[in-house]
């Protein structure tokens, strides 16, 4: 079993493999399935159903060793599979940084976007391979898969930043992310 790397952390390398979604050397790997999604689809009775169905994979992050401590600068792949739940876009839990800090996400194979709400406002950037998406301190964000093959993106965040996922169980996203045929669709989140 992988896990964060002790302190002090030496200088290194890490290999970067955008094709396996991949850090090397790597530390913990989470895998989330449809049923650790549950508040975050607006059709609950169609996920209520795939759940017990097939409850596929939805996405996974590979860390690397940087653990998440203060002054570090963690780094983490998030591959996100296509697919999508009564037409909603598969996605990520989503969560705000209770120590409000900036991150960016890197895109390396795939389409996808991340949708930001700082509580208030709500914006959708759209991420391809080579592009950076930028998340300034106190806009909550969650990634979806907008395209048909697996899209996968690096992020970089402070270590001391944290992940809260209640907030966006309580305040939602601002925006929700469908699929009309292969095509985007945004539509605004009523909570
Ligand atoms: C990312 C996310 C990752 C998975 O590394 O943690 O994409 O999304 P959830 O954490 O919302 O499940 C990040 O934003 N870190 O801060
Ligand atoms: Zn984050």
């Amino acid at each position: 079993m992988t896990s964060f790397a002790v302190p002090p952390i030496n200088p290194h390398q890490i290999f970067l493999d955008a094709n396996a979604g991949s850090l090397t050397p790597s530390g913990p790997t989470l895998i989330r399935r449809l049923s650790d999604l549950a508040g975050c689809f607006e059709n609950n009775e169609i996920f209520e159903s795939e759940v017990s169905s097939t409850n596929p994979i939805v996405y996974q992050v590979i860390s690397s060793t940087v653990p998440e401590l203060p002054r570090e600068l963690p780094q983490s792949i998030t591959t996100i599979f296509p697919g999508n739940c009564g037409g909603e876009l598969y996605m990520t839990k989503g969560h705000q940084h209770p120590d409000p800090q900036g991150e960016i996400y890197f895109g390396l194979e795939g389409i996808g976007g991340i949708i930001m709400f700082d509580g208030k406002e709500k914006k959708y950037v759209e991420i391809t391979p080579g592009k950076i998406g930028y998340i300034p301190p106190g806009w909550a964000h969650r990634s979806v898969n907008s395209g048909g093959e697996a899209y996968k993106f690096l992020a970089v965040y402070p270590g001391s930043a944290g992940h809260d996922y209640g907030w966006v169980l309580e305040n939602g996203m601002g925006l929700r992310a469908f699929s009309d045929g292969g095509k985007l669709v945004l539509k605004d989140f009523i909570i």
